[in-house]
């Protein structure tokens, strides 16, 4: 019989250890408001799932923290770039971000996207400075973070996301397929590298990536839900934003209930690729869940 897992505590002092470690990582100098405008997006908090995940999936394939951690700052670092070019008035347009007014609303908008622009390059040289381990290992992982966020993964999605402003007519296929760019991608590629850094061979990678992928699209369905039924104090950004911009959605489309049973279904079906992990799966699964229950 496993022995249960705490993950509420399992996620808070994960959380701790990656802001210290971001705290460290961040420490490179450069002009000063650049770094200003840097730790104000890269530190406001988050739920730092991304990190999370690699971590996780890196223990899970028999490797340590130490090799998998500048992989997981890197994927923080990315997520913000993300976060930070999403918001602004061109893309998203968005006043509120982890709880406080987005980057550009405090920097402007030429250091908002500079500071996206500088935190994607660095995270890349991040990896390639601080990973210990074997060159392949390393190659792939840049690989898979340069793939994630480029034409195939979060830019492709997001090109799709300006395509469709203001269109009615966006069906389920197209707005899957966005979301699995946008989203899917980078909690995917959060799984893998983890996987790779421990060592996991090609069938545990390949599970590891449908898992992260169904895990995504499901992240974005509740992200979804979350903008209808929730207020800015527990989201930490406005909140019937959708709506108000007239967006796509899963619930537009879907309906409530029928979401959170797609979302339920995909963490369902995540949760048996990665049986093949053994023990090591336990802590992946409850992350799953923990993506259904989530309130923020
Ligand atoms: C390459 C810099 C760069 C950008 C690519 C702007 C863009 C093009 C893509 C946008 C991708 C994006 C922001 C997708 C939304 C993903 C999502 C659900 C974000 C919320 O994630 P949480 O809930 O946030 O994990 P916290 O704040 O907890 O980290």
């Amino acid at each position: 019989m496993l022995k249960q897992i705490d993950l509420p505590s399992r996620l808070r002092s994960q959380r701790e250890l990656i802001n210290r470690e971001l705290e460290r990582a961040i420490q490179i100098g450069g002009p000063d408001e650049l770094y200003r405008t840097i730790r104000y997006s890269l530190l406001a908090g988050g739920k730092r799932v991304r990190p999370i995940l690699c971590l996780t999936a890196c223990a899970a394939s028999g490797g340590s923290t130490e090799v998998a951690m500048p992989t997981a700052v890197a994927l923080e670092m990315l997520h913000t770039a993300t976060l930070i070019h999403d918001d602004l008035p061109s893309m998203d347009n968005d006043d509120f971000r982890r709880g406080r007014p987005t980057n550009h609303k405090v920097f402007g908008e030429g250091m908002a996207l500079l500071a996206g622009d500088a935190l994607l390059s660095y995270s890349l040289e991040h990896v390639l400075l601080h990973t210990d381990a074997p060159t392949s290992r390393v190659l792939r992982v840049i690989h898979t973070l340069l793939h994630t966020i480029g034409i195939h993964g979060a830019i492709g999605g997001q090109v799709i996301d300006v395509q469709m402003a203001d269109r009615e007519d966006v069906d389920l296929a197209t707005l899957e397929s966005m979301h699995t760019r946008k989203t899917g991608a980078l909690l995917s590629a959060a799984v893998v590298t983890g996987a790779v850094l421990g060592g996991a061979d090609e069938e545990l990678v390949r599970r590891a990536e449908s898992y992260g992928m169904k895990i995504g699209l499901a992240f974005q369905i509740i992200d979804d839900i979350l903008d209808v039924t929730s207020s800015l104090d527990e989201l930490g950004k406005t909140p019937h934003k959708d709506e108000k911009q007239r967006k796509a959605t899963f619930p537009r489309l879907l309906g409530l209930d029928q979401s959170r049973r797609r979302a339920t279904e995909l963490v369902a079906s995540a949760k048996q690729d990665i049986e093949l992990f053994g023990a090591g799966a336990q802590p992946l699964c409850a992350i799953a869940d923990f993506i259904l229950t989530r309130t923020h």
